[in-house]
C-alpha cells in the first residue's frame, strides 16, 4: 500500500521499530543520523537501505524542515555507507520513492542504495 507523505509521522511504522530495536534488521552502519541494513527483498545484488533517526515520513518533510545538520548528516553517512561497501568504482544509484505515484510503502524515509550489475536506464 503506497503511503500519503503528508500524513503525520506514525511511530509505529516498521522502519521505525527498526531504530528502537523492536524488528530484527541486517545492519551494516550505525552513526548519530542514520541507521544502514540490508533490503529483505533486494532488487540488485546489493541493495541497502539508509534512514535518517529522525521522524521523517518521506524526502518531502525531510527536505523541508530538517536542521541543516541533520541533513548533512544524512546525506554524509548515504555517501559512506556506499564507499565502504565499494561501490564507488563499478557506480550504484540512489533512490528516493515519495507517495504514491513513487511507490513509497514504509512511513519514514529512506534511501535506498543499488549496486552490483548495470542498472539501466529505468524510471520505473
Ligand atoms: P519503498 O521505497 O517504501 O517502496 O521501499 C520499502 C523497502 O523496504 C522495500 O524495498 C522492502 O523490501 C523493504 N523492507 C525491508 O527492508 N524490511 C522490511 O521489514 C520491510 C520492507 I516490511
Amino acid at each position: 500500500m503506497p503511503i500519503d507523505p503528508t500524513q503525520p509521522y506514525d511511530d509505529d511504522n516498521i522502519f521505525a521499530k527498526v531504530l528502537r530495536g523492536e524488528l530484527p534488521a541486517n545492519r551494516v552502519y550505525e552513526d548519530e543520523w542514520a541507521l544502514a541494513f540490508h533490503d529483505i527483498a533486494p532488487q540488485a545484488p546489493v541493495h541497502i537501505l539508509v534512514i535518517p533517526k529522525g521522524r521523517y515520513v518521506s524526502w518531502d518533510d525531510f527536505s523541508a524542515s530538517a536542521p541543516d545538520a541533520e541533513i548533512a548528516g544524512f546525506a554524509r553517512a548515504v555517501g559512506h555507507v556506499a564507499r565502504t561497501a565499494g561501490l564507488v568504482e563499478d557506480g550504484y544509484r540512489i533512490l528516493y520513492n515519495i507517495g504514491s505515484h513513487g511507490g513509497q510503502e514504509i512511513a519514514h524515509l529512506h534511501a535506498h542504495i543499488f549496486a552490483g550489475r548495470p542498472l539501466g536506464r529505468m524510471v520505473g
